[in-house]
């Protein structure tokens, strides 16, 4: 295996024994193998819509197989197995809609024709022969940029998927997955070619992103400022993870009136902020920090835990049996709620454990403030930076993760000024979410934005005080301290870039699929730039 799509690969330089996320050699074969089958539908795909063909089903396909592959979301074999075989039929049926239609179906690209074997242990074997990432291009730095695009395509489909999931949708955004995908097969492109392939792919990524604003304030309301408990409540308890906000909804619904407490994990705590979602009394509050203390959290929790979308660890022995997956998440022997969301399973599992033995008050913390609360404050915000009672925004977010490096996020938020705010999204907050930083004008010093699937929320706030201020967000008093771990944040970034911000510090550690060359490119045009050694520094630089 060969894999360094994510900030926690081996060495700073790739994963080729095992994936330190547990991902074995055997799926990240299988990822491959499947990436690969997608390109060949794609090609299909892209002549289809040239005669008119769209195919919804496909589209959703593409979106959900290539989510698949993000870091973190699924580790079985068996779930690859199938995608890679429904990859290939489609793109048998479609082959044949297009040349019935007159579009061309014949392609130099191996990928338009392959064949899976038969069996898993075949599929294995094709996807280690494919060394998908090393033969993308014989040009270390062309090679980069495809890698870029690829990872950037992983987490915009990621996007497309949740928004979809929520009745949103614009084929744009799966034709350009689709082209994008079909590009890569091509070894003719330019360096500008790609670098503007991937750019475009972030610029794709804010409609999606926009499509997934719409879907979940559509469908739950605008998030409100509201306080999340840390501690416990007596009685029968079940912990949602990942970001699917749906989900969350229909556990809620089936739990209603069955004395089950509904807490939060990782990215979910933002969800406590929608009017559609807190009106349930029995969702109660947040349990544990980040994803990656997982395995140190979990075994303490006294009910059933059920994970969403991404971000799943190795579940140990000690709360494996507690463990249920639904959506593209999955793991080997571990219970998964199928398309029917039927969650009895998981609410019987609760039902079946301790629970919390007595009430435990740990304090709250304030989350809620997305674009809809924060602009409807703008005159104030916008008040208190003429009258310089507030100096400086300091976007602090993106995803955490276990190198000791990220303490340096911590430490920079305690470092910031008194007169200077902090907004914060992803799950790249539990480094300082609990923090007392008071407030400004009563303005709150620390805003949860949400989810990294609020970025959109983000930068939507960024340009609407820039328009405020008659500027545009390069000279707002912002600037953008963000930390990587997966694909997601490798689409955001891309986004950002689109929109040409620059200056955007990056940590812990920059990509490994990045060349020189290509961070040179990047450096030149955005002049993003690693995190310093200290936040001192940064802080410093930034404030003079
Ligand atoms: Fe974190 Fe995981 Fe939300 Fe990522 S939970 S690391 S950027 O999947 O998605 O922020
Ligand atoms: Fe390694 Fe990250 Fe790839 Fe997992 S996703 S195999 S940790 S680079």
């Amino acid at each position: 295996m060969f894999c360094n799509q994510c900030e926690q690969t081996a060495q700073g330089t790739g994963c080729t024994k095992i994936g330190v996320c547990g991902k074995t050699n055997e799926v990240a074969g299988l990822q491959d193998l499947l990436t690969y089958a997608l390109q060949g539908l794609s090609l299909v795909a892209v002549e289809g819509r040239k005669v008119g063909i769209v195919d919804q089903a496909i589209n959703r396909f593409t979106a959900e197989a290539t989510f698949a592959c993000l870091t973190n979301v699924d580790f079985d074999p068996l779930r690859f197995q199938n995608w890679i075989n429904s990859a290939v039929q489609l793109r048998e049926e479609l082959k044949k809609k297009v040349a019935a239609a007159g579009g061309k179906v014949d392609f130099a690209a191996a990928a338009a024709s392959f064949v899976p074997a038969g069996t898993l242990e075949g599929l294995i074997a094709q996807g280690e022969q494919l060394d998908f990432i090393n033969t993308l291009d014989p040009n270390p730095d062309l090679r980069s940029l495809k890698q870029i695009t690829v990872y950037g395509l992983r987490g915009l489909a990621a996007y497309a998927d949740h928004a979809a999931i929520l009745g949103q949708e614009d084929d744009t955004v799966y034709a350009f997955i689709h082209q994008a995908l079909a590009d890569l097969t091509r070894t003719d492109l330019s360096l500008e070619t790609l670098v503007g392939l991937a750019l475009k792919c972030g610029e794709v990524n804010l409609k999606a992103m926009e499509l997934l604003d719409a879907g979940n304030t559509g469908t739950y309301g605008h998030p409100v400022p509201t306080p999340v408990p840390l501690g416990q409540k007596k009685g029968k308890a079940i912990l949602v993870s990942g970001h699917d906000l749906k989900d969350l909804d229909m556990l809620l619904k089936q739990t209603e009136g069955k004395g089950i407490n509904i807490y939060t994990h990782g990215e979910m705590l933002p969800t406590h902020a929608y009017p559609e979602l807190k009106k349930y009394p029995h969702f109660f509050g947040h349990y544990g920090t980040a994803w990656q203390n997982q395995q140190k959290e979990l075994p303490n929790f006294p009910g059933a835990i059920l994970f969403t979308t991404n971000c799943i660890q190795k579940p140990h022995d000690s709360y494996k049996a507690n463990v249920f997956t639904t959506g593209l998440v999955g793991w080997p022997d571990v219970a998964h709620v199928g398309a029917d969301k039927d969650f009895t399973p998981v609410i019987n599992r609760a039902l079946a454990l301790p629970g919390f033995a007595e009430d435990v008050d740990r304090g709250t913390v304030l989350t809620g403030f997305a674009r809809n609360t924060v602009l409807g404050v703008a005159d104030k915000v916008i008040d208190a930076v003429k009258s310089k009672a507030i100096r400086h925004f300091f976007l602090v977010g993106g995803c955490d993760g276990a190198k000791p490096g990220r303490n340096y996020y911590t430490e920079f938020v305690e470092q910031v000024p008194q007169d200077c705010m902090v907004l914060t999204l992803a799950c790249g907050k539990f480094r300082f979410f609990d923090k007392q930083l008071g407030d400004i004008g009563g303005i709150p010093r620390l805003l949860d934005v949400g989810q990294c699937n609020d970025a959109y929320s983000a930068i939507q706030i960024a340009v609407a005080l820039a328009g405020a201020f008659n500027c545009g967000v390069n000279d707002l008093p912002l600037s953008m301290i963000l930390s990587w771990y997966e694909q997601k944040a490798v689409v955001i970034l891309l986004t950002l870039f689109s929109l040409g911000i620059k200056d955007i510090r990056l940590g812990p550690s920059l990509p490994a699929f990045i060349t020189p060359n290509v961070l040179n490119v990047l450096v030149e045009n955005f002049a993003v730039k690693p995190i310093a050694a200290t936040p001192a520094e940064d802080l410093q630089a930034i404030l003079g």
